[in-house]
C-alpha cells in the first residue's frame, strides 16, 4: 500500500472507536522493536514513543547504561531507578494522537529487568523492595495502563547474533546467558503467566525472521495491532 492509502485506512480504524489506546512493543534486547516502531511511525499517523535510551546514556553527563553493563551489582539499582522514572514520564505524557505506541514499558522494566537483577543475585533484596514500593505506588496512584502488548518473541541466539552485528558500545560485554535470562523472564511474564498479572491482551509475533519478513508480518497484523480488543 502507498503511504496515502495507509493513512486513509488508519483514519478509518481510529474513527471506529474514539477511545485512546496504548500499545507497547515488548521483547528481548535486539528483538527488533525499533524496526517495528519505525514501520508504524512511517506508515501511520499514530504517536510513536521510542525507549528513552539517550537519557540512560547521559544523565547529567553520566552514562548509567554503560556503568550497569560494567558492574551490574553496583549500578543496576541506579539504572533501574532512572529507567522507572523515564518510563513513568512516557506513560503519563499527554497523548497527542488517539493511538500511542511505546517501546517497552514500566511493566517490563520491573517484571523483566529488575526481576532479573534480583534473581541473579546482582540486586540486594532491600533495593528490590524499595523499587517495588515505588512501582506499586506508581501503579496505584497514576495511570500506567496498557491496552495491548505486542510481544516480539525471539530465540536468544538470534538476538545475540544481531547484537554482535549492531555493535552498540555498552552492549559489547553482554553474554548469551544474559539474553537467555531476559528471554526466560519475558516468557514467564507474558506466555506462562507465572509471575505477575497481565491485565491486557498480548499479541505474540515470532520475530526471528529477517527485516523484510518482519515488515510483512506487521502488515498482516496491522489491524489487530492498531485496534486491540477490549
Ligand atoms: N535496558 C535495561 N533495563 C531496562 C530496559 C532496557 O538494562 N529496564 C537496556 C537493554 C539494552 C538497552 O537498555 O542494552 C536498550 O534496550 P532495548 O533492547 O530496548 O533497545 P534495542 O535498541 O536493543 O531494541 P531493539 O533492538 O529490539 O530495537
Amino acid at each position: 500500500l502507498e503511504r496515502d492509502q495507509t493513512l486513509e485506512l488508519d483514519k478509518h480504524l481510529i474513527k471506529k472507536d474514539a477511545r485512546k489506546r496504548i500499545i507497547c512493543i515488548e521483547g528481548n534486547i535486539a528483538s527488533g522493536k525499533t524496526t517495528c516502531l519505525d514501520y508504524f511511525a512511517q506508515t501511520t499517523s499514530i504517536e510513536v514513543l521510542k525507549e528513552p535510551l539517550s537519557k540512560w546514556r547521559n544523565v547529567r553527563g553520566h552514562n548509567i547504561l554503560g556503568l550497569m553493563y560494567q558492574d551490574a551489582s553496583r549500578w543496576g539499582i541506579t539504572l533501574q531507578t532512572y529507567v522507572q522514572l523515564t518510563m513513568l514520564e512516557q506513560h503519563t505524557r499527554p497523548m497527542i494522537s488517539p493511538i500511542r505506541m511505546m517501546e517497552r514499558s514500566i511493566h517490563s522494566a520491573k517484571h523483566v529487568f529488575v526481576e532479573n537483577l534480583y534473581r541473579s543475585g546482582k540486586m540486594p533484596e532491600v533495593d528490590y523492595a524499595v523499587l517495588s514500593e515505588w512501582f506499586d505506588w506508581i501503579q496505584n496512584n497514576t495511570d500506567v495502563s496498557v491496552d495491548l502488548i505486542v510481544y516480539l518473541q525471539t530465540s536468544p541466539k538470534v538476538c545475540y547474533e544481531r547484537l554482535k552485528t549492531r555493535c552498540r558500545e555498552e552492549e559489547k560485554v553482554i553474554p548469551l546467558e544474559y539474553l537467555e535470562a531476559i528471554h526466560e523472564l519475558y516468557e514467564e511474564w507474558l506466555i506462562k503467566r507465572a509471575l505477575f498479572e497481565v491485565s491486557c491482551p498480548v499479541l505474540v509475533i515470532g520475530a526471528d525472521h529477517d527485516m523484510q519478513k518482519m515488515i510483512e508480518k506487521y502488515e498482516e497484523n496491522r489491524d489487530q495491532i492498531l485496534n486491540p480488543p477490549n
